[in-house]
């Protein structure tokens, strides 16, 4: 079986459908928890699919570091290794590289850096990258791009478009011809138009199975992102999923999928959850706060997932501030239950044309409160 796309049904600008592949179906739009050194951090593989979750993300830049991709690849593939069977979309590396490596130097023929590990010195490049993310068996192989750390001129911006779109040629020739695998290109460009317009013309004339919008969340605001979302993902091909990198909130995510986005990962919901924060239909809840020390209630009351079925906020305010183990694992899977749930509704809502009625409600009950 080949990798390959349907839509289904569109309600303005935007889609749902699902991506089919041979290691199962993925519904769009669709939210990736993030599972960076294989592993979704508190959570059994077993209770992420059981959120709904059909596809997680992976790292190159991490797993190359530890244990490494070879010894991943003579273990079985990542899939084996951290017990996961359905879809794995991997980053290629140089974002990580960027916010996490020290002594970085970046080159036209790709980034060498010291890791953040153990200090060893490593090489990433566009076909290092391919043969990694090949190695760990990735379904979804992402190009090696480079995402300008911001403040950035925009000569400075266009500069690291330019090389992102050489190093996406590079990208698809070393992926060469994989069935029932996928390479994304990755858009850049910042918030100008003209280079977001720029790097998807480069992108389409190379061809890829998917298309990824890079370079944003990096500290531009909501606003600059919807900005920029009012018209990138049009530039991309109608035919293939879009991916937006990186992102984001609640709020983020419903108005990137408003706009045409398919895909999406986070660490939001998995990390917020280790901290005592958690997302709900009425906003964010701060599990540490003295108000949720005697309330008998769930966290939740419409929520499914096994801490709103099984505890009340007085026992997981009593966890959180104790720094218990479980108040990382029941905050997890509440917060990726949300945000799966939110996704079901969108797609829901798009496929019966109700998408703005999905949205207004959204908005109504977080203006509410918690209560
Ligand atoms: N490029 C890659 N990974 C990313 C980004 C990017 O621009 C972002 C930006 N939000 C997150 N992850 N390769
Ligand atoms: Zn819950």
């Amino acid at each position: 079986m080949r990798f390959s796309f349907t839509l289904d049904a569109t309600d303005g600008a935007a889609r749902t459908g699902r991506i089919d592949t041979p290691r199962g179906a993925i519904r769009t739009p669709a939210f990736m928890p993030v599972g960076t050194a294989a592993t979704v951090k508190a959570m059994l593989p077993e209770q992420v699919a059981e959120t709904g979750a059909d596809i997680l993300l992976g790292n190159t830049y991490h797993l190359m570091l530890r244990p490494g991709a070879e010894r991943v690849a003579r273990l079985g593939g990542l899939h084996r290794f951290m017990n996961w069977d359905r879809p794995i979309l991997t980053d290629s590396g140089g974002f990580q590289v960027m916010s996490l490596a020290d002594l970085r130097k970046l080159t036209e023929e790709g980034v060498t850096f010291r890791s953040h590990v153990d200090g060893s010195k490593h090489v990433l490049t566009p076909e290092r990258s391919m043969e990694i993310q090949r190695l760990l068996g990735s379904d979804i192989v992402m190009c090696f791009d480079e995402c300008p750390a911001l403040p950035a001129t925009e000569e400075r911006v266009a500069e690291a478009m330019r090389l992102s779109m050489r190093w996406a040629e590079r990208s698809r020739e070393a992926f060469g011809d994989r069935p029932g695998h996928a390479l994304f290109g990755i858009q850049q460009g910042g918030v100008t138009r003209a280079l977001r317009e720029e790097s998807a013309e480069a992108l389409k004339s190379i061809g890829f199975e998917g298309y990824a919008i890079g370079g944003l969340a990096v500290g531009e605001g909501q606003e600059a992102m919807f900005g920029v979302l009012d018209y990138a993902p049009a530039m991309l091909p109608e035919d293939r999923p879009r991916y937006l990198m990186g992102v984001g909130k609640p709020d983020d995510i419903l108005g990137a999928v408003k706009r045409g986005v398919d895909m999406m990962d986070c660490v939001l919901p998995t990390r917020s959850g280790r901290t005592g924060q958690a997302w709900t239909r009425r906003g964010q809840v701060n599990l540490r706060n003295a108000r949720h020390a005697e309330d008998p209630r769930p966290l939740d009351e419409g929520c499914t997932c096994p801490a709103c079925r099984g505890y009340s906020r007085a026992y997981l305010h009593h966890v959180v501030r104790a720094g218990e183990m479980i108040a990382g694992m029941l905050l997890t899977a509440h917060n990726l239950q949300y945000y799966q749930d939110l996704m079901a509704g969108m797609r829901g809502a798009i496929a019966e044309g109700r998408f703005a009625a999905f949205e207004a409600d959204f908005h109504a009950l977080r203006a509410e409160g918690d209560i």
